[in-house]
C-alpha cells in the first residue's frame, strides 16, 4: 500500500462529517487526490448494511450480529474502495473505521476485544489507519447536537452508560497508541476545532506526499 489512511474517530455529535469534508479541501487545494468515504457503508452494498445497523426496529439486534454486520461491511468497503484508492497512492479520509467497532461493539455492548481484534485481521489483513484525528467532546454536548438533527438512528437511542463507555474505549485506545492519534477538543466552536485542523496540516502533507 502507498497511499496514506487517515480516519476520523470520536462519539455521536462530534462534528467528524463537518471536518471530513474541511480536511479533504485543505488537502485537494494542496493537489493531493482525496477519497472521502465512511462507515458503516462507503459501496452501494455496504450502505444498505449501514440502513440495517441504524434502522430502529421491534426485533433487538443481537450484538454478536451487529459486529459481524460492521464487519461485513467493511470487508466489502476495503475491497471496493479503500484497497484501490491505497494502492494507486490516494489519500482515504474515512469516517469513522475499526476505532468505532472498539468503542461501541467493544466499549459500548460489552463484546470481547480479543473478538474484535480476531476480525479485525480476518477482514483487514495489514490495513490499519495511518493517523487518526479523535474528536472528542462530553457525551451531553455531542448528544445535543446530534438530537438538533431530528429523527435518532438506533444508536443514538442508547442511553448515558453506553455512550460514557463508548467515550472511554475511544479515549484509552487514543493513550495506548499516541502516535497514530492525534486528540481534538470538539467542544470548542468550530472555527478552532478548524484551526487545530490546519495545524495538523504540514505532518498529513508531509505524509500525504511519501
Ligand atoms: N458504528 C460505526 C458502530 O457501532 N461500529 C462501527 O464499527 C462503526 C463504523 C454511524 C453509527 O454507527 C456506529 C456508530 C454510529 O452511531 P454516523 O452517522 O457515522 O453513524 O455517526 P454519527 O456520530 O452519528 O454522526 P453524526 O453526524 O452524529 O456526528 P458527526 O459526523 O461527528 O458530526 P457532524 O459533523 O454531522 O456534526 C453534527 C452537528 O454538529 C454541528 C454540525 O454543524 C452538525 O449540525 N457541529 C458543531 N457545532 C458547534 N461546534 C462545533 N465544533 C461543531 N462541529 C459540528
Amino acid at each position: 500500500m502507498t497511499g496514506l489512511f487517515i480516519t476520523l474517530e470520536g462519539p455521536e455529535g462530534a462534528g467528524k462529517s463537518t471536518n471530513r469534508d474541511y480536511l479533504a479541501e485543505r488537502l485537494r487545494a494542496e493537489g493531493i487526490e482525496v477519497v472521502l468515504t465512511r462507515e458503516p457503508g462507503g459501496t452501494p452494498l455496504a450502505e444498505r448494511i449501514r440502513e440495517v445497523l441504524l434502522a430502529p426496529g421491534d426485533e433487538q439486534m443481537n450484538p454478536d450480529t451487529e459486529l459481524l454486520l460492521v464487519f461485513a461491511a467493511r470487508a466489502q468497503h476495503l475491497a471496493e474502495v479503500i484497497r484501490p484508492a491505497l494502492a494507486r497512492g490516494a489519500v482515504v479520509i474515512c469516517d469513522r473505521f475499526t476505532d468505532s467497532t472498539y468503542a461501541y461493539q467493544g466499549g459500548g455492548r460489552g463484546l470481547s476485544l480479543e473478538r474484535i481484534a480476531t476480525l479485525e485481521t480476518f477482514v483487514q489483513g495489514d490495513v490499519r489507519p495511518d493517523l487518526t484525528l479523535l474528536f472528542d467532546l462530553p457525551v451531553e454536548v455531542g448528544m445535543a447536537r446530534a438530537s438538533a438533527r431530528g429523527r435518532l438512528d438506533r444508536f443514538e437511542l442508547e442511553g448515558r452508560a453506553f455512550f460514557d463507555a463508548v467515550r472511554t474505549a475511544f479515549l484509552k485506545r487514543a493513550e495506548a497508541e499516541p502516535a497514530r492519534y492525534s486528540l481534538l477538543d470538539a467542544a470548542q466552536p468550530l472555527a478552532q476545532v478548524q484551526q487545530a485542523i490546519d495545524a495538523l496540516l504540514p505532518k498529513l502533507l508531509e505524509r500525504a506526499r511519501g
